[in-house]
C-alpha cells in the first residue's frame, strides 16, 4: 500500500521532508501541499512532487479523501489547529516541534486524542532516532550507574532578527527538553534561566546566549547552554554523569586531517546534515504506522510534556535565577 501525503508548510523542513518521502523512502507519496506562501509550495512541488496537487485550502486538504496522512510542517503557532483538524478527519499526524507553542494548545490536542481513543500524533522529536542519542541512551542503562548530572549545550552559528528569546525555549531548547527526559527515563519539577553577558552577534532584542537549569523528579540536576549565535557551526552536546561513569554524545562522523602543522576536524554547521539519519528514521516509524491508520514515536504526550516546561521556562526567562515549578497531571492511559 502507498500512504498518500499531504504537506502544510512547505518552508525549509517541509521540502526536506517531502523529497525524503519521496526520494528516500518507500511506502508513501506527498500528493497533496499547501503553504500561505504559493511560490513555497511551488518550489517543493517542481522539486521535489511534481505530480502533488497545491491546496489552497489547509483544511480542505486535510478532508480531501485522497490524503490518507497528514505530516504539519507550518510555523509553530499554526500547529494547534491543523493537528485537532487532522485528528478531527480521523488521520494519522505527523507534527514537527512544537506540538503547539502554549500548554494550553498542547493539552486541546491529547484530549482530542485521548477522545479519538488510538494514537493519531507523533511530533518531530527526531533525536530519540539518532544513532548517537541511541547509543547514550544504552550506555545510561547499562554503563554509567544512576544518573546524577546532565551537561549540554545547543548551539546554532546564528538566527535571523525574527527570532526572539522565547524562541530560544520554544524553537530550540524544545529538543532538548524531550530527548533529556527520554534519556533520563523521569520528568522535570522546576526550571531556572541565567542570562551571562550578551553576545555582540545577537540582535537588538535578543538576549544570548542563556543556561538553562532543570531538576528532574528523580533528583538530576541538568544545565543545558543555548547559544544560538555561537559564530563557528552547529554544535549539539551533552555529557551524562552518572553514580559509576560518565558517558557523552559521540561526535558526528567525519574525516580528520593532518595538515600545514593542524589537526583538524570539520565542524557541520547545518541542523538537516547534522541529524540527517535521525529525520530519515522518524518518517519511515510514522509512515509505518500510518499504513495501519495510526501514530508511533514520540507521543502528544510528549509534545504536552515539553509544552508545560517550555512555559516554565519561558517564565524562568523572565524572573532570572528564580525556579519556577513544573507540575504535570496524570499521563492518559492512551501513553502508558
Ligand atoms: P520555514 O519558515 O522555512 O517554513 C515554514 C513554512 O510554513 C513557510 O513556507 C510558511 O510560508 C509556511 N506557513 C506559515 N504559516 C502557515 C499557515 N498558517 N499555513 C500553511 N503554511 C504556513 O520554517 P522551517 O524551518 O521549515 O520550520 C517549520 C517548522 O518545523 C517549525 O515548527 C520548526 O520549529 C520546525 N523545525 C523542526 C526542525 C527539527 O529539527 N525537527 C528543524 C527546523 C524546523
Ligand atoms: C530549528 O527550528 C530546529 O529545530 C533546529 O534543530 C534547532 O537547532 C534550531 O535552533 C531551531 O530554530
Amino acid at each position: 500500500m502507498t500512504v498518500k501525503i499531504g504537506v502544510i508548510g512547505t518552508g525549509a523542513i517541509g521540502q526536506d521532508h517531502t523529497r525524503r518521502i519521496n526520494q528516500v523512502l518507500a511506502g508513501a507519496k506527498v500528493v497533496a501541499v499547501n503553504d500561505v506562501n504559493r511560490d513555497n509550495a511551488q518550489a517543493c512541488v517542481t522539486a521535489f512532487a511534481p505530480e502533488a496537487t497545491i491546496f489552497d485550502d489547509p483544511i480542505a486538504l486535510i478532508n480531501d479523501p485522497g490524503v490518507d496522512a497528514v505530516l504539519v510542517c507550518s510555523w509553530g503557532q499554526t500547529h494547534e489547529e491543523y493537528v485537532l483538524a487532522t485528528i478531527a478527519a480521523g488521520k494519522p499526524c505527523f507534527c514537527e516541534k512544537p506540538l503547539a507553542t502554549t500548554a494550553q494548545g498542547a493539552e486541546n490536542i491529547v484530549k482530542a486524542e485521548v477522545a479519538a481513543g488510538k494514537r493519531l500524533v507523533q511530533v518531530g522529536f527526531m533525536r530519540r532516532y539518532d544513532p548517537g542519542y541511541l547509543a547514550l541512551r544504552h550506555a545510561v542503562q547499562n554503563v554509567t550507574g544512576a544518573p546524577l548530572m546532565v551537561h549540554a549545550a545547543h548551539r546554532n552559528q546564528r538566527v535571523g532578527t525574527n527570532y526572539t528569546t522565547p524562541m530560544a525555549i520554544h524553537d530550540t531548547l524544545i529538543h532538548e527538553i524531550d530527548v533529556l527526559r527520554w534519556l533520563l527515563d523521569d520528568d522535570y519539577v522546576s526550571a531556572q534561566v541565567f542570562f551571562p553577558r550578551k553576545s555582540p552577534r545577537a540582535h537588538e532584542k535578543l538576549r544570548d546566549p542563556q543556561v538553562v537549569v532543570l531538576e528532574t523528579k528523580k533528583g538530576v540536576v541538568i544545565d543545558v547552554e543555548v547559544f544560538v549565535n555561537c559564530h563557528y557551526g552547529y554544535d549539539i552536546q551533552c555529557e551524562i554523569v552518572g553514580e559509576d561513569g560518565i558517558a557523552k554524545l559521540p561526535e558526528p562522523m567525519s574525516v580528520q586531517t593532518r595538515s600545514n602543522a593542524m589537526l583538524s576536524n570539520p565542524i557541520l554547521t547545518d541542523w538537516k546534515d547534522r541529524f540527517i539519519d535521525s529525520y530519515d528514521y522518524e518518517l519511515a516509524d510514522f509512515l509505518k504506522a500510518a499504513a495501519k491508520g495510526t501514530a508511533a514515536g514520540p507521543s502528544s504526550w510528549d509534545g504536552y510534556v515539553a509544552a508545560v516546561t517550555a512555559d516554565a521556562c519561558v517564565s524562568a526567562q523572565e524572573q532570572e535565577g528564580v525556579p519556577v515549578r513544573i507540575a504535570l497531571p496524570e499521563r492518559p492511559a492512551l501513553y502508558a
